[in-house]
């Protein structure tokens, strides 16, 4: 019985090997597809936390830089636009909206003024089309909205999913009693659509006989 056994231990070997062989291929085949499965989400604007002065247009009054450690939500930097009487401050982003996907926009925004009353101070963000042609105001601010904590504004983008577009960052003073915009951690995200009817099919099948 032994010496049976023996006998047949190298070729239960061999079969025993030839399954882990298998088990690791299919083990490593298997955890990259899983790993990009469950990364549906992208993040599509470059430098959102405002922390280089990387992948923006910017045009200042102030002569300054746009991006500043004067106030930030997190990091060292955030976009902080006016701040001086008379200005005219911009920062554009060019985005590519995949098609057939859920966009998000999120960013958190801080107004400060000199302003007590008249809302003489704006800022907006604007989505455009490549060419600078409006689409969509994700938002609107004047002095009216100046506080002392961060705010959460965010958009659903998803009708402009396959378009090029523009983030245009815009902020108008008067001339008098200065207004500050900060603007921090921006953020668009485009999610892959999850198919329903997939997960619906298999069990309609085996229920009904
Ligand atoms: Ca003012």
């Amino acid at each position: 019985m032994i010496r049976q056994l023996w006998k047949t231990w190298p070729k239960a070997g061999v079969a025993l090997a030839g399954l882990l062989v298998f088990g690791l291929l299919a083990g490593a085949l298997l955890l990259p597809a899983q790993a990009a499965k469950a990364a549906t989400c992208q993040e599509l604007v470059a430098n959102g936390s405002f922390e280089s002065s990387t992948s923006w247009q910017t045009v200042a009054t102030g002569g300054y830089s746009l991006f500043s450690n004067f106030l930030a939500r997190s990091g060292a930097q955030a976009a902080h636009l006016a701040g001086v009487n008379k200005a005219a401050d911009s920062a554009v982003t060019s985005l590519a909206l995949p098609a057939n996907q859920t966009i998000a926009l999120s960013f958190w925004w801080q107004v400060s003024t000199e302003e007590s009353a008249g809302g003489y101070d704006a800022f907006t963000l604007l989505l455009t089309d490549s060419q600078g042609k409006p689409l969509y105001a994700a938002a609107g601010l004047t002095d009216l909205n100046a506080a002392s904590t961060w705010q959460q504004t965010q958009a659903d983008l998803s009708a402009f999913a396959g378009q090029t577009v523009q983030l245009h960052l815009a902020a108008k003073t008067d001339g008098s009693l200065v207004t500050d915009f900060f603007v921090d951690d921006l953020s668009v995200t485009a999610c892959a659509a999850t198919s329903a009817t997939q997960k619906i099919f298999l069990p309609l099948t085996t229920r009904n006989r």
